[in-house]
């Protein structure tokens, strides 16, 4: 090992002279450029070569470890992994960011400047995908052997502009000049079926096995990315999946000679790795997309067996040595794959296969929204995977065999449990599948699991009642205070030491600082420099000018209905009204800033960022307003601006419709950076508000047992427009074209869905208790030293919401591992 060290340079990360050597080393023999003809980009990849170097080492340290320690291994399959950058992140995790920034210093760069050559690795949507992402930081650092699978996209998370107010989608070209990170390893290629039939014949012993046949295959080639634990964690690593043609495939047309044919027909297989589906919200009946699914469960159970089998004669000990976690129901057809390689590939008998199976997955849901709960046409099930389809129906006609035997005589719950909907054109449901296939399955935060067992899974909780369980989401502290707010993380650091960066708990020995005149003004101090950074960055890209005087109210997340952006915007509205109204009024200056990509083929979402910045442009132009109101739609909302803007927040807009949003997670990143939260009791508000306690955060609106009652009486949104004379004339404004002139008619379906459509998310029932609610924040922030205290104590209670804790709850109560020494 020292010797493979030597020959790279760096023995010593802590050596800023070593650094510059070896970082010109990279720049020459890795990058290929002449130092005295260098531009910036190419340092950052020398750079990245080297940091890489040093998280390899690593790597391969705790890779063997595992290895040592024979533990039980965690698989984390997951469609999305919403990473972002991973430069600053990996310096600070490895404890060598100043050393790295004054080696670049000496050669005349600023690292700071250099890491803004780093794409983004935007292969999520949103909180799924960045959950996924925050999990693998604690698993590394918490030195669990746990694996991330998934899909290696061309194409991210589309980039968002901003033309004449509405959204244009560009193309994520992240791989364009190449990703430092990852290894590629064209030796770790399997095969991946498709199509063809499903034969059946009798093998010597007279039993009926089935061949899968004349498929058509796809090759898929690892890429691993080492993932870093913070200080003397591990570095665990990350493999995902690129498509790539098969030989065969390309010889049929060979054959025939024809060459074009052949590589028309290698393009189209290595199409299925293109691009993530940029929608978390509907579901897309796409044959793309449950091609992407399959190829990547298919891999990874090969990988995964090929590693378990190196050691084990048989399957016996499978759920003693590996658990698979299944974020969502996207890889949920690893569980009639296991069964079929259990049962087809390797003779097991049916029950002893299911068993290991059940043992083995764990689900986690993550929405109750019905639309974005995965079906799939028979049909389409049919021609793509015809032995899954095959086991999936004996899946189903034991489960229901079993469910008639133990609850007899109900007809109707048996329609409603099986894994197929038989009504209107058959479909396999994905979430009965995983439910049915796994131990534990989870919700994401109190109310969420709860609304699980009563609502959606309200019989599987009654068929498996100990099978559901909640584990809360969370946040890697590392990345969203540590790295994101290095002025306020200095100041704990200084106030009560550096424990808590791996032991966010630690953060509740802040609390007695409330009384301390001292440390209230720093931490004020610490809140006003990163509004002023923030101002600054929006000046120099959008030439908006903000005072960092103001409060900065922020509702960052998915454009969605269920979300409520609408709520927000319609006070919005008000203020811009109340302030017309009474010029000379005492007020609270704001700074309302909104940001968030909308699916490209959702029409309302889209909709909805163009009334935003068309209430933005009226507000924003009108003089009498100057000083007093801004609105601000920051184009490209993701990991790296989500980092821009966090510490910078004062007020935390987490305002869904009470029993939408399952979790939520910016909602916990900015509490952890002193933010007070406006929102409504949904999702992790709730155990928000119990920690932090009621005094310290607004809560406004209809919990979801209210909402539940209004609609079964009758929700009538009418009453509530005809009843509050400032929502009659907000929106009023909003459909005569007050923010559209050159398109008066423009934001119809938005109030239509308001009031003729019914407000399925019940934003009319929840404005007046918005409005006043904003009210008492105007209040609270007129008291500086007030709302001082209250925002450290978020921070100090958010100890909770550390992604380290969620991570500690699965290892216990769904995976059965434990950190060993
Ligand atoms: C089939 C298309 C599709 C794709 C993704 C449907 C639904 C999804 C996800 C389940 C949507 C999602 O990201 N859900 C969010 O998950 C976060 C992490 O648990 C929660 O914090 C959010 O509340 C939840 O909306």
């Amino acid at each position: 090992m020292t010797a493979f060290r030597d020959a790279y340079g760096v023995t010593n990360p802590k050596d800023v002279q070593e650094l510059e050597r070896a970082l010109v080393n990279r720049l020459i023999y890795s990058i290929g450029k002449d130092p005295v003809d260098t531009q910036p980009r190419d340092w950052f990849y020398a750079l990245a070569h080297v940091v890489r170097d040093l998280l390899t080492v690593k790597w391969m340290e705790s890779m063997r470890n595992y290895y040592l320690q024979d533990a039980k291994r965690v698989y984390y399959l997951s469609m999305e992994f919403l990473i972002g950058r991973t430069l600053d992140h990996a310096l600070l995790n490895m404890g060598c960011y100043d050393e790295f920034k004054q080696a670049l210093e000496d050669v005349g760069l600023r690292l700071e400047e250099i890491a803004e050559y780093e794409e983004e690795a935007a292969l999520g949507n949103g909180g799924l995908g960045r959950l996924a992402a925050c999990f693998l930081d604690s698993l590394a650092t918490l030195r669990l052997p746990g694996f991330g699978y998934g899909i290696r996209y061309d194409y991210g998370m589309f980039s968002q502009s901003i033309q004449g107010g509405w959204q244009i989608e560009h193309p994520d070209n992240w791989l364009r000049y190449g990703n430092p990170w990852e290894f590629a390893r064209p030796d770790v290629l399997y095969r991946v079926q498709f199509c063809g039939r499903v034969v059946e014949r009798r093998d010597g012993d007279g039993r009926v096995r089935y061949d899968w046949v004349d498929t058509e295959d796809v090759m898929a080639m690892a890429y691993d990315i080492p993932i870093p634990g913070f200080g003397d964690g591990s570095v665990n690593n990350l493999r995902l999946w690129a498509a790539k043609a098969s030989r065969d495939f390309d010889l049929r047309y060979f054959n025939e000679g024809n060459y074009i044919k052949a590589v028309e027909q290698k393009t189209q297989s290595e199409n299925l790795s293109k691009v993530l589906y940029p929608d978390d919200t509907t579901q897309m009946g796409r044959e793309l997309r449950l091609r992407q699914e399959y190829f990547f469960v298919r891999a990874s159970l090969q990988d995964i067996l090929y590693h378990f089998s190196a050691d084990h004669e048989d399957f016996d000990a499978l759920p003693e040595e590996v658990a698979i976690q299944l974020n969502d129901t996207h890889p949920c057809i690893a569980i009639p794959e296991l069964l079929r390689i259990l049962v087809d590939e390797h003779d097991l008998p049916w029950e002893k296969a299911f068993d290991l199976t059940v043992r083995t997955f764990a689900y986690t849901n993550h929405t109750l929204l019905p639309e974005a709960l995965e079906t799939w046409p028979v049909w389409l099930f049919e021609r793509l995977l015809p032995r899954h389809l095959q086991i999936i129906y004996e899946i189903n006609r034991r489960f229901l065999d079993d469910v008639a035997r133990r609850l007899p005589g109900d007809p109707e719950l048996i329609r409603r449990v099986s894994l197929i909907d038989e009504g209107d054109g058959k479909r396999v449901r994905m979430a009965h599948l995983a439910i049915v296939g796994s131990h534990k399955v989870n919700g994401v935060a109190k109310l969420h699991s709860e609304l699980m067992k009563s609502t959606i899974f309200r019989d599987f909780a009654r068929i498996f009642p100990d099978r559901f369980i909640n584990i809360t989401n969370g946040i890697t502290p590392r990345r969203w205070l540590y790295q994101a707010n290095r002025p306020l993380a200095a100041l704990i650091t200084e106030a009560i030491g550096p424990g808590w960066v791996a032991d966010l708990e630690r953060l509740s020995e802040l609390a007695p600082l409330t009384e301390d005149g001292e440390f209230r003004r720093r931490f004020r101090a610490v809140k006003r420099a990163n509004k002023e950074r923030l101002a600054n960055l929006l000046r120099a890209r959008l030439n908006i000018d903000v005072d960092p005087d103001s409060l900065f109210d922020v509702q960052i997340k998915r454009i969605h209905e269920y979300k409520r952006q609408l709520l927000n915007i319609l006070q919005v509205i008000t203020r811009y009204n109340r302030l017309r109204d009474h010029p000379s009024a005492p007020c609270v200056p704001r700074t309302v800033i909104l940001g968030g990509k909308a699916a490209p083929g959702y029409r309302m979402a889209k909709l909805i960022i163009k009334l935003i910045n068309d209430v933005a442009a009226v507000v924003n132009g009108d003089p009498q307003l100057a000083g007093r109101l801004k609105v601000v739609f920051v184009p490209d909302y993701n990991v790296s601006r989500a980092m821009e803007l966090i510490p910078a927040v004062e007020l935390s807009e987490q305002i869904s419709t009470a029993g939408t949003e399952a979790s939520g997670t910016s909602n916990m990143k900015m509490t952890l950076n002193g933010a007070l939260t406006i929102g409504t009791l949904d999702g992790a508000n709730i155990e928000i508000r119990e920690q932090v306690g009621e005094d310290n955060i607004f809560i406004f609106g209809l919990t979801a047992d209210q909402l539940d009652d209004l609609r079964r009486r009758g929700y009538r949104p009418w009453d509530y427009y005809h009843g509050n004379t400032e929502l009659k004339r907000a929106l009023d404004m909003i459909a005569s074209g007050y923010f559209s002139p050159d398109q008066p008619d423009r934001f119809k379906p938005l109030v239509d869905s308001l009031l003729a459509g019914g407000d399925r998310y019940a934003v009319l029932a929840d404005y007046a208790a918005y409005v006043e609610c904003q009210d008492a924040v105007d209040r609270l922030y007129g008291d500086p030293d007030a709302w001082t205290r209250k925002a450290i104590l978020n921070v100090a209670r958010a100890g909770r919401f550390s992604s380290d804790r969620s991570i500690r709850e699965y290892a216990e109560l769904v995976w059965n591992i434990g950190p060993r020494p």
